[in-house]
């Protein structure tokens, strides 16, 4: 693959014929293959009555519990609007009454238990609030986003590009929390949460409960939140405390959190140890890296029309862009399947180096067919690489080829 020079940046803005050029470029992968698309179909059904406060017609709704956002929805702005972040519980959402009734016991207010430290200490939430606070933007992304493009259908939602959000938290730092507790011992090597969610009776908690670890590295940045974009938490986002882990998966951002603990092991319970490995077909187990930090991504927003549909002239091609653990720094964009590459610019506030930039590309397209595709770099010249990597669950997608957007110019 070539950057875009003098000569060829002619052929980049004036044809399509570079799509023959880019076949031959990859040869054997049909570029079109992939390019499943968000239909701008809405989905099953109504939303569920816990997220009824949100955009409707902005989302696709797997289940009651996977609702996903339209991709031409994001990247409008910087910041994702509350009312169009996706949802998705692995447990039915904790009800209002559920989380009134710890509030109705011994403490008059929600609890978080944290263990693992000098001090084992029972935090009423009103006193994690005095403890301090801090503002962090971070992208919140399902591991499982993305999974719909992969070939074989691996078992799960099949989100495309819409289990995802760019949102501005408010919380205290777990280190705060640590040292409020007397610290830890040298010897910590995870962090473990657990969600708040009620486990009925019958059901054991080590195969049902959200719970996770990550390595104690994260709490260098990691808050427990109370706020999402200026607002209390919502009951679908994990009312009233969530934990926050910069640049990590979604599932590790456990919602109605009541237990933080500290220890040399990681959970054993089942989330942990088997769900969430990025392992090869037909295998499954705790040897495979689990779903922690997420890659450098990006994925084009806009131009996107249901049917693919776009007048020709003057087009602004634009998208948002992640770096995963590090500041996103370059976007090359593409309009011929991938064969010529040309920088886009970064537009919008920069939130720091876990949220997403926005990026934009102007251009001026003839009548054809396109294949518009974006490829970021971070700050630790990661890049997002063409293929995905193969894995059962369809997890960690970040192929530049099947986030690419075949569009019809007329
Ligand atoms: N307590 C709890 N936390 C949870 C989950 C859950 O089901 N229960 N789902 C996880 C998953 S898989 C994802 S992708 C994110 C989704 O967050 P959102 O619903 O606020 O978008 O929350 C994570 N935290
Ligand atoms: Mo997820």
């Amino acid at each position: 693959m070539k950057n875009i020079n003098s000569t060829s940046r002619r052929n980049f803005i004036k044809n399509s014929a570079g799509l023959a050029l880019a076949a031959s470029v990859f040869p054997g992968i049909n570029l079109y293959a992939n390019h499943k698309k968000d239909d701008g179909g809405l989905g099953l059904s109504d939303l569920p009555d816990y997220v009824s406060w949100k955009d409707r017609p902005s989302f696709i709704i797997h289940s009651d519990n996977t609702i996903e956002t339209h991709r031409s929805v994001l990247g409008q702005t910087v910041i994702t609007p509350n009312k169009y972040v996706y949802v998705r519980n692995n447990l039915p959402s904790m009800k209002q009454d559920e989380i009134d009734y710890v509030k109705e016991g011994e403490f008059k207010d929600w609890i978080v238990r944290i263990s693992g430290v000098r001090s084992p200490t029972i935090f009423k939430l009103n006193d994690l609030k005095k403890l301090g606070s801090k503002k962090i933007v971070t992208v919140l992304q399902c591991s499982g986003n993305g999974r719909g493009f992969f070939g074989h259908a691996p078992r799960g939602t099949q989100w495309l590009t819409g289990a995802a959000a760019c949102v501005e938290w408010e919380g205290v730092p777990v280190k705060d929390v640590i040292n409020a507790c007397g610290g830890i011992s040298s010897k910590t090597k995870f962090m473990t949460s657990r969600g708040g969610e009620t486990i009925p009776a019958m059901l054991n908690p080590v195969t049902t409960a959200i719970e996770r670890s990550q390595p104690i590295s994260v709490v260098k940045h990691a808050i427990l939140a109370w706020k999402m974009n200026g607002e209390d938490l919502s009951l679908a986002h994990g009312a009233p405390l969530r934990l926050i882990v910069p640049g990590y998966f979604g599932i590790n951002n456990i919602k109605h959190l009541a237990r933080l603990d500290f220890s040399q092991k990681e959970s054993s319970y089942k989330i942990q140890r088997d769900s969430y490995r990025i392992s090869p077909h037909g295998k499954k187990g705790p040897q495979y890296p689990s779903c922690w930090e997420m890659p450098v991504k990006s994925w084009i927003t806009n131009p996107y029309a249901k049917d693919g549909v776009v007048p020709s002239g003057k087009v602004k091609i634009s998208g948002v862009a992640m770096g995963g653990m590090h500041d996103v720094t370059k976007v090359k964009v593409s309009i011929n399947g991938g064969a010529d590459w040309e920088t886009a610019k970064f537009v919008g506030k920069d939130y720091g180096r876990f949220a997403w930039r926005k990026f934009e590309l102007e251009t001026n397209l003839k009548p054809g067919k396109y294949i518009l595709s974006s490829k970021a770099s971070n700050s630790r010249w990661q890049t997002q690489p063409m293929e995905r990597m193969e894995n059962e669950r369809g997890y960690a997608n970040n192929s530049w080829l099947d986030h690419s957007v075949t569009i019809n110019v007329v």
